[in-house]
């Protein structure tokens, strides 16, 4: 017996899933870790790699690709109508320090998919279709999450002096990659000219995995603000110092990284972490002087983002007088919660149900380029489950039938808007 197609025996054209997972697994092996994991940051030889890698791909589809002067990879047909407005696809290529190797990478190449077959047909369609990969949305080096998206938003300031953590110009990186800094407005998108903006993403949670749902519907993008907090005690002798004539800037830390935690505990924000933790002088016999923590608060509430951000500073000169120590907090970002647009929320769900496939609204606990770019067009995102909700870690994964299925989506969702 022949089998059906997956979504019946319509007409509609469906994303070729084999070239959509050769194209997942031939992008993780740059910057793949031989103790697994991917390890991808922007603005490394191994981003240059992915862009090549994509570029090449978007070629051998016919397709016409170029480097913005943000360092975004932007894909479109080869007779693309100029001045007409765009379904913009897309997410970024860049992963965190051992992440895995679909966060980003997935809505990338879901986005070339379904632009390929878009292209591939010669359907009139009433908004251009292209593809996008963002750069810098971990900001795992260069600490300006979502450059990419904020180029294209029109959001970089070209006169800042951009610069790594270890103080590495982005300039000669960035022109390396292709791009310009001198000429980053270049990158922006004018109001109007993206007519919506959509999104495939694993979920990085558990949710759909546990309710058993092939895909979700992103309601909003929670909001993050980052954070640094120095703590100044007294370097000194780890045999001699009496216990109590200590100023121990790690012990005071300590107690920091819970109260942080129980910023969330406690209701005033949805989830919150310390991630990074330096002491110095990190020496076994000595007493830490000095120590700096950083870490995030989230949540899809803007006015509770701001009164965790004040409940943080509360802790913060409670730790100091408790332990005499100078603690220092500085907001190091901030970025808001953003809703998804409803019209393209309903397009998402019915382009699922088109498929005979389930649904469900949820909210998304990870930032996304979408977020950034709804400050100019309307933004939808496709959500597919993650393996046991892991994420940003060598375990990310999802079943592949499901990468597939979130592809076709996508592509049902386009061929509605496009054809509006
Ligand atoms: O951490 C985040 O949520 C973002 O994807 N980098
Ligand atoms: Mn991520
Ligand atoms: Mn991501
Ligand atoms: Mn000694």
């Amino acid at each position: 017996p022949i089998a059906a197609p997956p979504g019946g025996l319509d007409q509609e054209p469906h994303v070729d899933g084999a070239r959509l997972l050769l194209g997942i697994a031939e992008l993780a092996e740059i910057g793949a870790l031989p103790t697994g994991g991917i390890t991808r940051l922007a603005f490394t030889p191994e981003e240059d790699r992915a862009r090549a890698y994509l570029m090449e791909r978007a070629r051998r589809a016919d397709l016409r690709a170029r480097v913005d002067e943000a360092g975004n990879v932007v894909i479109r047909r080869r007779d693309a109508e100029p001045g007409m407005p765009a379904l913009l696809m897309g997410s970024h290529m860049d992963t965190v320090v051992k992440g895995g190797r679909l966060d980003g990478a997935y809505g990338v190449l879901a986005a070339l998919e379904v632009l390929t077959v878009l292209a591939e047909r010669d359907e009139p369609l009433g908004l251009e279709p292209v593809a996008i990969a963002f750069t810098n949305e971990e900001a795992g080096l260069f600490p300006y999450p979502f450059f990419g998206s904020r180029g294209v938003a029109g959001t970089l300031d070209p006169s800042l002096r951009y610069s790594s953590r270890d103080g590495t110009n982005l300039r000669p990186v960035l022109a390396r990659a292709g791009g310009d800094l001198s000429r980053i407005r270049d990158a922006a998108w004018a109001r109007g000219s993206i007519g919506a903006y959509l999104e495939a993403h694993i979920e990085q949670g558990p949710y759909l995995e546990r309710a058993g749902i092939p895909v979700g519907v992103v309601t909003t993008i929670t909001g993050r603000v980052t954070f640094d907090l120095r703590i100044q005690g007294r370097s000194s002798h780890a045999g001699t110092t009496p216990m109590d004539d200590r100023a121990d800037a790690l012990v005071a830390a300590s107690h920091a990284v819970l109260a942080v935690e129980d910023l969330a505990r406690s209701g005033e924000c949805a989830v919150a972490t310390v991630g990074q933790v330096e002491s110095h002088p990190d020496q076994i016999n000595v007493i830490p002087g000095n120590v700096r923590l950083a870490g995030e608060i989230r949540d899809l509430s803007g006015d509770r983002l701001t009164a965790a951000q004040a409940a943080l500073a509360r802790v913060a000169d409670e730790i100091g007088g408790r332990y005499r120590v100078r603690v220092r907090v500085r907001t190091t970002g901030r970025v808001e919660p953003v809703p998804t647009t409803d019209v393209l929320r309903q397009v998402v769900r019915d382009a699922a149900r088109e498929l005979g496939l389930a649904t469900m609204d949820l909210p998304s606990g990870a930032g996304h380029d979408a977020q950034v770019v709804a400050e100019i067009a309307p933004i939808g995102m496709v959500f597919v489950p993650s393996r046991a909700g892991i994420s940003h870690a060598p375990e990310e994964d999802t079943d592949p039938e499901q990468l597939v299925t979130g592809a076709d989506v996508l592509l049902r969702a386009a061929l509605e808007l496009c054809r509006r």
